[in-house]
């Protein structure tokens, strides 16, 4: 199972390029924490992100919460990914007809498809969502995440709609590199699994000092994540930069060090 090699061993045999690029990212920085950059002002968001940027693997966005956003924020995101060595994710969840999100992920302000090295979307459409994203993003070697289960309380991503993510993920494996999820999936609709199949598992809801948000969120910590669910990114919000604003430059560093200790620490005790 993936999940018992080494993030190097994975690596060298991914045929994904966006998915072998952030397998090489987390060995090489010995960081599997990925920093969800939720805040809603430009300066914040760039601040945030060269902050964190040494400690993480990956950054992910909301692009369309940004207030002030204009292009030049992407050639910003960009420089910080090449100069502090993090992948970008894009968590847009699509959720509509082939047609509509080839041209949502192309088109509109935001161009997702030129910077967003993975992107995710819900399987509720049925596997033309695939089709339509895949037509935009294979060819510039982007890789796509399906949305299996989500962390939230009372989410309906459950058994049989788990099942048939699972199914259309193992359908169109050249553009779908893994999941949104809560665990690993192997063992989900096993009628046919190619033992050679990889698929990264990110995952949402991780906090150290917290369970919930009030607002649906449940969290759990790194341990529980990557030792215990064998995922294998953690995706991690307000644990590390609370609002957002009046971002304090000491205490986001020593978050995002925090979390990246505990998560790689994590990863250590599931392969030994
Ligand atoms: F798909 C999901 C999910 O199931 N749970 C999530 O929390 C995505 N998320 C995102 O992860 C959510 O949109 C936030 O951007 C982020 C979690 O932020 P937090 O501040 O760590 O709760």
């Amino acid at each position: 199972m993936a999940h018992r090699q080494t993030y190097a061993q994975r690596a060298a045999k991914h045929p994904n390029p966006a998915a072998k690029a952030l397998l090489e990212t987390i060995e090489r920085k010995k960081t599997n924490l990925c920093v969800s950059v939720d805040v809603t002002k430009s300066d914040d968001f760039l601040k945030v992100i060269d902050l964190v940027g040494p400690y993480v693997c990956m950054v992910k966005t909301h692009v369309d919460i940004i207030e002030d956003f204009a292009p030049t924020l992407i050639e910003r995101l960009q420089e910080l990914s090449v100069n502090h060595d993090f992948v970008i994710f894009e968590d847009r969840k699509f959720a509509d007809i082939g047609n509509t999100v080839a041209l949502q992920y192309a088109a509109g302000v935001h161009k997702i498809a030129s910077w967003a090295h993975l992107t995710n979307a819900h399987p509720v459409p049925g596997p033309g969502i695939v089709s339509g994203l895949a037509a935009v993003g294979r060819p510039l070697g982007r890789g796509l995440l399906l949305l299996a289960e989500m962390s939230t309380k009372g989410s309906l991503a459950t058994g049989a709609y788990t099942e048939a993510a699972v199914r259309m993920a193992r359908e169109h494996r050249d553009f779908v590199v893994g999941f949104i999820a809560q665990r690993r999936m192997e063992s989900v609709a096993t009628e046919s699994v190619d033992p050679e199949e990889d698929f990264l598992i990110l995952t949402p809801g991780v906090g150290l000092d917290t369970r919930g948000d009030g607002m649906g969120q449940q969290y759990r910590t790194p341990k529980e994540v990557i030792t215990e669910a064998g995922c294998d990114v953690i995706i991690v919000g307000r644990g590390i930069y609370g609002k957002g604003d009046n971002v304090d430059v000491q205490a986001v560093q020593a978050q995002a060090e925090r979390y990246r200790a505990e998560g790689w620490a994590a990863y250590l005790a599931r392969i030994q």
